[in-house]
């Protein structure tokens, strides 16, 4: 090989293993965006007697993260939100022996602790960089971008992505 050849390959093998993992990976990483301003309510939690309601801005108190992924529901582009696992533990709920998640269409799902901690579980606050609506699976959802691929594939059941989750039980 001459010299061109030899970077070419270079630079050809370089390029492959910089765009592999890029391309497989649909892990979550940080987002630039602003947190929200929106303090309507969003979010009931119920923990014993105490029953508080959270906003947009409560919940991105915490760091934002994002994933680009396919939503089986129909939804294709970059989900943010805050780290499930980050959320449970700020809320204090990281004690529960379970926790209930429950939707507008009164679907529920019950997780454990130490599930959403193994899990990298997404609690979707936005979609393209916007707020979500009801009528988009909103205002709150469940991801699991490790998963996403599996389940795309009809691989993994997605029953854990709640989508227009309303509430959240401790129990
Ligand atoms: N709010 C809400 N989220 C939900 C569901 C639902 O009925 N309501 N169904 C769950 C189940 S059981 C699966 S398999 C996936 C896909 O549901 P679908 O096949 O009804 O679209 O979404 C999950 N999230
Ligand atoms: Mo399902």
């Amino acid at each position: 090989m001459n010299r061109i050849g030899v970077q070419y390959a270079a630079t050809f093998f370089l390029a492959t293993m910089l765009a592999f993992p890029v391309a497989l990976a649909q892990s979550i990483r940080p987002s630039d965006l602003a947190s929200s301003q929106s303090t309507a309510p969003v979010l009931t939690l119920v923990q014993g007697d105490e029953t508080r309601t959270l906003s947009l801005a409560d919940i991105e108190t915490l760091g934002l993260y994002e994933a680009e992924l396919e939503h089986f529901e129909g939804l294709t582009g970059v989900f943010t939100g805050v780290r499930l696992e980050a959320f449970v533990e700020q809320q204090g709920l990281d004690g529960a022996r379970r926790l209930r998640f429950i939707a507008a269409d009164d679907y529920t799902v019950f997780l454990r602790p130490e599930v959403i901690d193994e899990r990298d579980m997404l609690l979707v606050t936005r979609f393209g960089g916007d707020p979500i609506p009801r009528t988009q699976l909103g205002p709150l959802m469940l991801v699991i971008p490790d998963e996403a691929e599996a389940v795309l594939d009809g691989e993994v059941t997605p029953t854990d992505w709640i989508w227009a989750l309303t509430e959240i039980h401790a129990q």
